[in-house]
């Protein structure tokens, strides 16, 4: 709401939605739109600071590098990390994951030792433990969840063993958007010996992050689901565990010191950051961050609470559909994960793309999720606060329509 008590029109500041095209987009997990204040912060970037960060000597280089590292700085609040040298841009969720399987993983787990995942994770925090066993022979080990999604705290007890050594978790499923006890698996983790990795690539753009209270050890957003441009992302590492590890890419930038055959590598956090960085994405990610802050987190999950509250109650009425996960909206973090009796996920997704309605459809790159299921492929429609009402009516109601447009019931 703005002083004079009207609802703010968030959409206005999303250019993409000023083109004359119909559009409803209802796959903000998948990446979300950006507002212009991220894409100028990105251009004035390069109209005015362009330079190769930490290379030039001279002021447009200083510029560039001071702008850069102002962009880790808004990052190091945004998390509540203790220093800005604990956070590493990289590209995505996906990157940030493997820098820490290949470089903290494969240096670290010996055979026998047991990596625990949770068997809701996105490929993207699996395939990389998949290799770190594979490499070292570690044994994967799985914690289940709830038919609805949830992770109890009996499974997540009965899951750690004295030889955990590593535990990789989300703190929301892109299938279920339920928010995962990530300071209950932090605190059983560590009386057990082992790290935990977390992906927070559904969670960053919808409640605030604290890193240093959930006591991670890792954890992994992107920035193009946060309104930032694709192509920037983090890792958080606390610092003795960065201090300890290996470079996970070499090359230009990263170190102190080349000799013909050896090489002392830069200190923290550039030691993880070979070759030239992302500089203008890394500046759109502290714009995007500024404008979600300035909003506020309580005022956005409101808004995407009460939107996905909508969309539930008008799905709930319309027969054949059934919604994975929590009934409450307020425990999918506008994440509406579903099936369609008897109609082929991918008609559904084509039906409402018809009616200029974008969701995403098939196994959401959680196919063990989907497994587990019994559920090889669903839609998803994911809610971000910039959506309207109308957009979710116009949505339940091209739904309501599908299975009469596939030729059965109603
Ligand atoms: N999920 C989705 O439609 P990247 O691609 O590296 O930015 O993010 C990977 C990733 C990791 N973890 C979770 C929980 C995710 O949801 C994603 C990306 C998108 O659900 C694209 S597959």
């Amino acid at each position: 709401m703005d002083n004079r008590g009207r609802e703010r029109d968030y959409r206005a500041d999303f250019p993409i939605f000023r083109q004359n095209r119909p559009l409803i987009y209802l796959d903000n997990a998948a990446t979300s739109q950006r507002p212009a204040c991220v894409l100028e912060a990105e251009r004035d970037f390069y109209e005015k600071q362009n330079a190769n960060p930490m290379r030039g000597l001279y002021e447009l280089g200083l510029e560039a590098t001071d702008c850069y590292e102002n962009a880790r700085k808004r990052v190091q609040r945004f998390l509540h990390a203790g220093k800005a040298e604990e956070i590493i841009f990289t590209r995505n969720t996906t990157e940030a994951l493997n820098l820490v399987a290949y470089s903290y993983g494969v240096s670290h787990l010996r055979p026998g030792d047991e990596i625990l995942v949770s068997i809701m994770e996105h490929h993207s925090n699996l395939l990389p433990w998949q290799m770190v066993a594979a490499r070292t022979g570690a044994v994967l080990k799985f914690l289940e969840c709830s038919p609805d999604g949830r992770l109890t705290q009996e499974r997540i007890r009965g899951a750690f063993t004295p030889r955990t050594r590593l535990a990789a978790v989300t703190q929301v499923s892109n299938v279920f958007g339920r928010v995962n006890p990530i300071r209950e698996i932090t605190r059983i983790a560590h009386e057990q010996g082992a790290v935990v990795v977390v992906d927070a690539a559904q969670s960053a753009p919808h409640i605030p992050i604290d890193v240093c209270g959930l006591d991670v050890d890792f954890l992994a957003f992107s920035g193009h689901k946060l309104l930032a441009p694709m192509g920037i992302g983090v890792l958080y590492g606390k610092e003795e565990l960065l201090q300890a590890m290996p470079p996970f890419l070499t090359g230009g930038e990263m170190i102190e010191r080349v000799g013909r055959y050896d090489a002392v590598y830069a200190p923290l956090p550039h030691k993880f950051e070979a070759g030239t960085v992302n500089a203008g994405g890394a500046a759109a990610l502290g714009s995007a961050i500024d404008y979600l802050e300035q909003i506020g987190f309580q005022a956005l999950r409101e808004r995407e609470d009460s939107l996905t509250a909508l969309a539930l109650e008008h799905m709930k009425e319309i027969p054949g559909v059934h919604v994975l996960g929590s009934e409450d909206a307020g425990e999918h973090c506008g994440i509406l994960t579903f099936t369609v009796d008897e109609v082929h996920p991918h008609d559904v997704a084509s039906i409402l793309d018809a009616d200029h309605i974008a969701v995403r459809a098939g196994h959401h790159c959680a196919q063990p999720l989907m497994d587990y299921l019994k559920v090889p492929s669903a839609v998803r429609a994911s809610i971000a606060f910039y959506n309207t009402e109308e957009e979710i009516r116009a949505f339940t109601e091209s739904l309501s329509q599908v299975r009469r447009k596939m030729g059965y019931g109603e």
